[in-house]
């Protein structure tokens, strides 16, 4: 297993759209393997392969509460089958956009199908911190950021810094 470096803003990959899976090989079962090991080392509560610059339609969530409560999930080519009308307001945070937090209002209870390792299609719902969590993940497989919900103003703002940012970084010695 290995931790895998997160691309951050402004990276352009972070705003490509990712390919269907494929099959479920050794390699896939090996990049997984990596997706939790680096949200948990993080730490967060979901990851998309694309963050880890592998273009696939893969996510990974565990919202559980404690490491002794891991609960992981794998979701292989995931889409949204229904959202409710009730929306919900939730901070949420980014790892490809570190220590920046917003509110962002979103369905409060979802309908998502999935592929799963074994080759499974499973149908689920969730509401809560989960419920966000899967929008939020699917949203990066569709190359869309938490940040794209957010005021222009916002936006641009919080774009700016991070290109500020990389532009130093990159004249560094
Ligand atoms: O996709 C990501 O960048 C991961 C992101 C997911 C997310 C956070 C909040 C709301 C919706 C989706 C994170 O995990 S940011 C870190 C974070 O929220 C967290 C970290 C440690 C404990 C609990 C939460
Ligand atoms: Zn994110």
């Amino acid at each position: 297993m290995a931790l895998r470096p997160i691309v951050k803003l402004p990276d352009p990959r972070l705003r490509q759209r990712s390919e269907p899976v494929g099959p479920v090989n050794d390699e896939l079962r090996a990049l997984v393997r990596d997706m939790l090991e680096t949200m948990y080392d993080a730490p967060g509560v979901g990851l998309a392969a694309i963050q880890v610059g592998v273009p696939k339609r893969l996510i990974v969530v565990d919202v559980g509460k404690t490491s002794e409560d891991r609960e992981p999930i794998v979701l292989l080519d995931p889409e949204i089958t229904w959202a409710s009308e009730e929306t919900r307001v939730h901070e949420e945070g980014c790892l490809s956009i570190p220590d920046y937090y917003e509110e962002v209002e979103r369905p409060e209870r979802i309908g998502f199908r999935y592929r799963d390792l074994d080759g499974g299609t499973v149908e689920s719902e969730a509401d809560g911190l989960l419920a966000t969590c899967v929008q939020h993940e699917i949203d990066h497989i569709n190359g869309v950021l938490f940040i794209d919900h957010l005021s222009k103003l916002k936006r641009d703002r919080v774009v700016k810094k991070f290109a500020k940012a990389a532009k130093r970084e990159g004249d560094g010695p």
